[in-house]
């Protein structure tokens, strides 16, 4: 095949001929341009021009193998890449934060989650801010998920000689420094130029565990190397462990092959996201993918297009989609049952959201569950995660004490942690404070926000009057508010047959 010119590149730059560099080969998207998860302006951008960069935020390279291989043209004249165009400038690349003033400050002023986010959004492209800040509908999930941790109060007890106090939990068998770990979130490459590998490093640093995404923007191998190569840096073993989100794809066969590949890689457990049958409706998203389909002038077809059913139908602007075939909408709870004669380890059910969902991944034989709403990002107005868990105490206690039990959303500071486990959960997950510490400072941010925590959750145990967590009870919170506003079944019948 004969080398392609960058000049020639150049020329297919509209929606009638969309020619991309990547990894230093020419690809033909124009077919491609209707069904590109992020958007076909996302495409439109980049069109006659090298995409590397840009798709590496998101993807890993790797994934370039997937596209059909009649849209790959040939490899571009290595001697030509000045002639190609350089991809059209978009606001969206501004800055998130409007404020010119606004600096990042030293990762040290950062003492608490939030100002993470603060840092997180100086730096940010004002697209990747949003990404990671986005939420579902009117973001009622996300708000309750914050403002629920603070309706629950503690009731401290006093002179209790709390001089030492043990912050260690053990998660799956795997002992920890802290009961919270990260979160798994895809896309990390959007944030922070080494992505994936730069939160494991700061993870292991720390010692504190970490599940990975299956959406990553680096591969599970690529991760599980780096997180090898940091703990040989290491003096001392890190305690940190890697487990994996697992989404399920359409092809069984698809999911089966990764989740071999995980299991070699010597991931520690599956959390499977069943809270994502389909994408939620992810607002900000939505304006972002307008504003861009308007800035290149594709916005006079789409939304008629896509609904008369057209074939050049651009339709992110009114609907969110992934991959096609990378999230299956067809699991149901049998499915469990050839997943566990393929993975032997431990099972999280990630996104539980109510008693009997819990109930029946314990009949399941599942390890844990986790309850989640992903971080108010799927269903509008879900529950929030101590919401289900007090649900959970109510209607199917007997699952306390046999399940692992996790929590995550809207976590951001560490005495809330304790609450948490107060009410008898195992741990906790971190998201978004994580995702904005390691935009913003790296390794460092990473093991700072760790810090944050850390410190936070040792100083309310010291106040609420105990020094190691075997010590926490429910009656050392006062959950009454949510529980006045907790689901209740509308018969005694119907309560007996949760
Ligand atoms: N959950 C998944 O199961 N898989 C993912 O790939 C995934 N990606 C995420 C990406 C972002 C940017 C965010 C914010 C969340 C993502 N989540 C994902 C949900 C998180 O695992 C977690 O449930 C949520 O972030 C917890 O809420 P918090 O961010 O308020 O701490």
């Amino acid at each position: 095949m004969s080398l392609i010119d960058g000049a020639e590149v150049t020329k297919h730059n509209s929606r009638k001929s969309c020619w991309i560099v990547l990894d230093s080969k020419v690809y033909d998207m124009t077919d491609f341009l209707g069904n590109h998860p992020g958007g076909a302006a996302v495409l439109m951008k980049q069109a006659g021009s090298d995409a590397t960069t840009e798709f590496k935020k998101y993807h890993p390279l790797e994934y370039v193998n997937q596209l059909p291989p009649e849209a790959h043209l040939g490899a571009i004249d290595p001697n030509t890449f000045g002639n190609l165009r350089a991809p059209k400038d978009a606001e969206t690349n501004d800055p998130a934060s409007a404020n010119e003033e606004e600096r990042v400050p030293h990762v040290t002023m950062c003492v608490s989650c939030p100002d993470f986010e603060k840092a997180a959004k100086a730096v940010l492209p004002r697209k990747s801010y949003i990404y990671a800040s986005t939420s579902a509908n009117t973001g009622l999930s996300l708000k309750s998920n914050v403002d629920d941790w603070g309706r629950i109060n503690f009731r401290p007890r006093v002179m209790r000689n709390v001089g030492n106090v043990d912050t260690r939990r053990a998660i799956l068998g795997h002992s920890s420094p802290y009961p919270f770990y990260i979160s798994p979130m895809g896309t990390m490459g959007a944030l922070h130029a080494e992505a994936e590998p730069e939160m494991v490093r700061g993870a292991v640093r720390k010692g504190s565990h970490m599940v990975v995404s299956t959406a990553s923007s680096r591969t599970p191998e690529q991760i599980m190397q780096s997180f090898e190569e940091e703990q040989k840096k290491l003096q001392d073993a890190s305690s940190t462990q890697l487990f994996f989100q697992f989404y399920m794809p359409v092809d069984r066969n698809k999911a089966i092959k990764l989740i071999h590949m995980v299991k070699m890689l010597g991931y520690k457990g599956l959390w499977i996201t069943v809270d994502t049958p389909v994408l939620g409706k992810r607002t900000a998203d939505r304006y972002l993918q307008a504003e861009e389909l308007l800035a290149v002038g594709m916005q006079e077809d789409s939304t008629a297009e896509w609904e008369a059913g057209g074939e050049n139908a651009y339709a992110p602007a009114m609907g969110g989609r992934v991959v096609s075939g990378q999230l299956s909408p067809h699991t149901t709870w049998e499915d469990l049952k050839w997943i566990r004669k393929e993975w032997d380890g431990p099972i999280v059910l990630k996104g539980i959201q109510c008693a009997e969902d819990a109930k029946l991944a314990y009949q399941y034989g599942c390890e844990g569950i986790l309850l989640s709403n992903h971080g108010g990002r799927q269903i509008h107005t879900a529950p929030s995660s101590l919401m289900t868990l007090l649900e959970i105490r109510t209607y199917c206690p007997e699952v306390l004490g046999k399940l692992e039990i996790f929590l995550d959303g809207g976590l951001r500071d560490g005495s809330d942690v304790l609450k948490a486990l107060c009410l008898g959960a195992t741990a906790v997950g971190v998201g978004r404070p994580y995702l904005y510490a390691l935009a913003a400072y790296g390794t460092q941010g990473v093991e700072r926000c760790t810090d944050v925590l850390a410190e936070e959750l040792a100083t309310g145990m010291h106040l609420l009057g105990i020094t190691s967590l075997d010590q926490v009870r429910p009656n050392m919170v006062n959950a009454t508010r949510l529980l006045n506003e907790m689901w209740r079944p509308e018969s005694v019948a119907m309560k007996s047959r949760l």
